[in-house]
């Protein structure tokens, strides 16, 4: 008998093949064929998640998807990646097994609202235009404010952590959107497979969501080691759909001149997207004084795979999805990342809507264009 995998079993069942009808069964008045056996699973679908932040109502996942994620991930076990300078990975590869990733990269790339956000930064006299090169989207909000159901007939209201009072209009500057049932289940058994250094749970209460439609888009080198997200965060990272390439270096370091005897003699450049890594970290060596070589690190990341940065990986390392260009580009499918992360502080998730959804159009995917499109009544934060 051909061997079943565990995510065959979580597809959704082809009907089966028809079998003679027995006597003791019964008939119905306008089929002359057997009826179904009663074990076969049907969608019942559930309501969507509704809220007055969302630009449309976000569906539930399917069964096979939600049971496949509770009881079949992680699909494989994680290997621990340490053996570099300040580096600690744990990278599943998969997560979630192909069929099933590949059915909810289908399904996020339907049901979630996107933007390609566009902002302004300014370098001295020097203003410059940014153009995100990829859609994004993002819900959660930081742990100073919660979600919560105030009563059964309104939708989820935002809630002051430590008093329970209503978040005044004034404490955000876009209004903070929950994350969605379909994002949340995911988020559960992201949170329930890792544990940062001491063993404590993630406590993710952010979801940012990328959708790569092909080879141009792409993320710069850059760190998620901002302040709002307290020290040393863990950052989970799934991949979703086509394959692409993520890259690490370590950060560069300034020669200060003293050692500081615990490892690297240097201080760390601190900001995001820096080009440029020197080779090696001084006094790596385990007296203290060797040359440790910093090797880039280049990994393949598919459908279902997660990488999980910890401990003082975002401190000292950067990552990125460099473009693919040419053929490699041309042949590359659409990938959904998904990061799960904890922001402690309220400037955590301005920033996140800032950059996530901004003020410019919404997009949804379209069937049959098999695109994104802009949608008229995009309403953006
Ligand atoms: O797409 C990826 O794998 C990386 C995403 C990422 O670095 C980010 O969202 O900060």
């Amino acid at each position: 008998m051909a061997k079943r995998t565990l995510d065959a079993f979580f597809k959704p069942s082809a009907p089966p093949p028809k079998r003679p009808k027995t006597s003791s069964e019964p008939t119905t008045s306008n089929s002359t064929t057997s009826p179904e056996p009663p074990n076969i699973p049907t969608e019942d679908p559930k309501p969507p998640s509704q809220h007055p932040s969302y630009p449309f109502p976000i569906p539930q996942l399917p069964s096979h998807i939600s049971i496949a994620l509770e009881h079949a991930t992680p699909a494989t076990q994680p290997k621990k990646t340490t053996n570099q300078p300040h580096l600690d990975l744990l990278t599943f590869q998969p997560y979630i097994a192909r069929q099933t990733s590949t059915a909810l990269f289908t399904f996020l790339l339907q049901s979630l609202p996107f933007y390609r956000v566009t902002y302004k930064i300014r370098r001295g006299p020097t203003e410059t235009q940014i153009n995100t090169p990829r859609f994004t989207t993002v819900f959660g909000v930081d742990s100073t404010s919660t979600f919560a159901q105030t009563d059964t007939s309104s939708p989820l209201g935002l809630l002051e952590t430590h008093t329970n009072n209503p978040v005044p209009k004034t404490k955000y500057q876009c209004v903070p959107r929950p994350i969605p049932a379909c994002l949340d289940l995911l988020r559960r058994t992201v949170e329930k497979a890792n544990t940062d250094s001491k063993g404590r749970t993630p406590g993710y209460n952010f979801c940012l969501v990328n959708y790569y439609a092909s080879g141009e888009d792409s993320i710069a080198f850059h760190s998620d080691d901002e302040r709002f997200l307290g020290a040393q965060p863990n950052i989970a990272s799934l991949s979703l759909g086509g394959e692409r390439d993520f890259l690490m270096k370590h950060k560069p370091f300034v020669d200060t001149g003293v050692s500081n005897g615990a490892g690297a003699a240097g201080t760390r450049v601190s900001g995001t997207r820096v080009t440029g890594v020197s080779g090696t970290v001084s006094g790596g060596g385990l007296d203290g004084s060797a040359t440790t070589p910093v090797q880039q690190i280049k990994m393949k990341l598919g459908s279902g795979d997660m990488v999980v940065m910890r401990g003082e990986t975002q401190a000292n390392w950067l990552h990125s999805i460099p473009k693919r260009k040419g053929r490699a580009g041309e042949m590359t499918r659409g990938r959904i990342n998904i990061t799960f992360r904890r922001a402690v502080v309220p400037g955590g998730t301005d920033n996140y809507y800032r950059y996530n959804v901004g003020s410019g159009g919404m997009y949804r995917w379209d069937e049959v264009a098999r695109k994104m499109v802009l949608q008229d009544d995009g309403k953006t934060c």
